[in-house]
């Protein structure tokens, strides 16, 4: 377990569930969406990673805005403590309770709401799953901003709420550009209706930007509107293959140069996640077999021109294989081959779990500096565990990952705090894109300075006084230097 769920102690201010909650609970739902069975509570209690568990006896599942409203107020008023669940992909212990805490899934509120073809603003309710989102959009030659290897589970509004990056990035920038607007619920019951559809609009502060990211801490968001691309029908793929890590960087560079507004994504992964996904994935193939070479990015481009984008990918690979930067590679030749590279890079995080216990790191960093810590990190564990390099490089983000049979406290310690220590020295971030949730709550100084985490409390204080919404998550647990 993450060092941090072992030191936390249940806040005795908050109730102990009743039957009379219990009678209330279905007295505004039905019974059929308040859940007390040990099947359906086990699988809610649990995180995907399956590294943190809670102890929740009830689960709820409203159907809209409404319901979370009257369901927040009660809990308020009983101080009874609440996790928000969206479809629990999370990766940092956000989504489970950390002991009763009665759990919120909103995955019933899955409508489409709006959608204009000409804006290509999309409104939904938070619950929608991104992939259904995603082929909705397409049969009206769109597309979401937003892309995951969770995208088949994971929701809009545990997207928003944890400001989700993933592999579009890139292009088209984070959700605090992206959303427009959202509907939330506070913890005193309150709906906030901020889900404007405009593109522009400066009648002052902008709040719903505390909510995107805030991951379920300071409301349930139960609506988004988000703007969406247009779908573009030249798309291209390349798996490419580099022998260092410099070589990946000044591909980067020329790939921005280049390839300039085609670029749709950036990817890399070294040796060790190739080997781990084909170890572990079925049905999986090195598209470059001939050799094992230490680092494969993917390069996807997407334009409006078939012929055009062609012509310049080629010529960028060809002067990118000339001048040595590329040591091998192949372009997609249908989008079932495309669709078999991804695989490979959106499937490390399921490979990894079916390896055994992982440690998981997500940084943002000079991209210069970022493969050096793999290698420190390497050096310091030995034969003890597998390190792993992989992640967002166009973003400057690297999904760090240490594989080991079992988890065991001597190897946490070995990795913890030095990976922060080492992430906050080169002025990066301990969560580029994961959050904080339960892991990384106390770790928030080594990104954040102390005045910053002081206003945070503030305004958490301000929009959940009772401190219901996620509690032991997000801000510190400790007291503030
Ligand atoms: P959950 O896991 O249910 O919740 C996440 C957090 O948001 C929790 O704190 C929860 O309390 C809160 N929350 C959920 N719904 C709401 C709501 N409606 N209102 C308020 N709070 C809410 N993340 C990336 O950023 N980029 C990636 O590329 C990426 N790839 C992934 C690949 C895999 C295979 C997996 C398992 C995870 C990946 N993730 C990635 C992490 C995760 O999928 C994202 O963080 C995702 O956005 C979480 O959505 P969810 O609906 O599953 O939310
Ligand atoms: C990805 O980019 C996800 O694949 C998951 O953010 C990263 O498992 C991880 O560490
Ligand atoms: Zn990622």
């Amino acid at each position: 377990f993450g060092s941090t769920a072992t030191t936390v102690q249940r806040d005795p201010s908050f109730s102990i569930l009743s039957s009379d909650d219990i009678d209330y609970f279905v007295e505004i739902l039905g019974e059929k969406n308040v859940f007390q069975d040990e099947d359906k509570l086990s699988t809610a209690n649990m995180d995907w990673m399956r590294k943190y568990k809670g102890s929740s006896k009830l689960l709820l599942q409203p159907r809209c805005t409404e319901e979370v409203s009257q369901i927040l107020k009660y809990c308020n008023s009983r101080r009874l403590a609440v996790v928000p669940q969206g479809g629990n992909t999370g990766l940092v212990g956000g989504s489970v309770p950390v002991f009763d805490e009665v759990i919120v899934n909103i995955g019933c509120m899955n409508n489409i709401i709006s959608f204009d073809k000409v804006s290509g603003i999309l409104v939904c309710e938070a619950g929608c799953i991104l992939e259904n989102l995603d082929s909705f959009l397409i049969n009206q030659g769109f597309l979401m901003p937003l892309d995951l290897g969770a995208k088949g589970s994971c929701q809009i509004g545990g997207n928003v709420s944890t400001n989700a990056g993933g592999l579009r990035f890139v292009r088209y920038g984070s959700l605090h550009g992206n959303v427009l607007g959202i509907e939330a619920v506070l913890a005193d019951g309150s709906v906030i209706d901020m889900l404007g559809t405009l593109r522009k609009d400066n009648t002052g502060y902008d709040l719903k930007h505390l909510f995107i990211g805030s991951e379920g801490s300071l409301g349930i968001v139960t609506k988004v509107s988000i703007l969406t691309p247009l779908k573009l029908s030249s798309i291209n793929l390349a798996f490419l293959a580099c022998n260092d890590y410099l070589s990946c960087q000044k591909l980067l560079l020329e790939a921005r140069r280049k390839l300039g507004e085609i670029l749709s994504a950036f990817e890399f992964l070294d040796h060790e996640s190739m080997g781990m996904v084909l170890t572990h994935l079925e049905g999986i193939r090195n598209p470059l077999p001939s050799s094992m070479y230490n680092f494969y990015v993917l390069i996807e481009t997407t334009g409006s021109d078939e012929s055009y984008d062609k012509e310049k990918l080629e010529a960028f690979l060809l002067r990118s294989m000339e001048g040595g930067l590329i040591s091998d590679g192949v372009v997609a030749q249908d989008i079932n081959q495309a669709s078999s590279f991804w695989r490979i890079r959106e499937g490390i995080t399921e490979a990894l779990m079916k390896a055994g216990a992982v440690y998981k790191y997500d940084l943002s960093l000079p991209v210069e500096k970022m493969y050096n810590l793999v290698e420190e990190m390497r050096l310091r564990l030995g034969l003890s565990a597998k390190v792993l390099g992989y992640g967002h490089l166009g973003d400057a983000n690297l999904h760090l990952n240490v594989s080991t049979l079992q988890y065991d406290d001597s190897i946490l310690a070995q990795i913890e705090p030095f990976v922060y220590e080492w992430t906050s020295k080169h002025r990066g971030s301990i969560s580029a894109e994961h959050g904080l949730g339960l892991m990384k709550a106390n770790e928030i100084y080594y990104t954040k300075s102390p005045e910053t985490v002081r206003l945070m409390v503030s305004i958490k204080k301000l929009l959940d006084p009772n401190g219901i919404l996620n509690p032991y998550k997000v801000l510190p647990h400790s007291p503030l230097p």
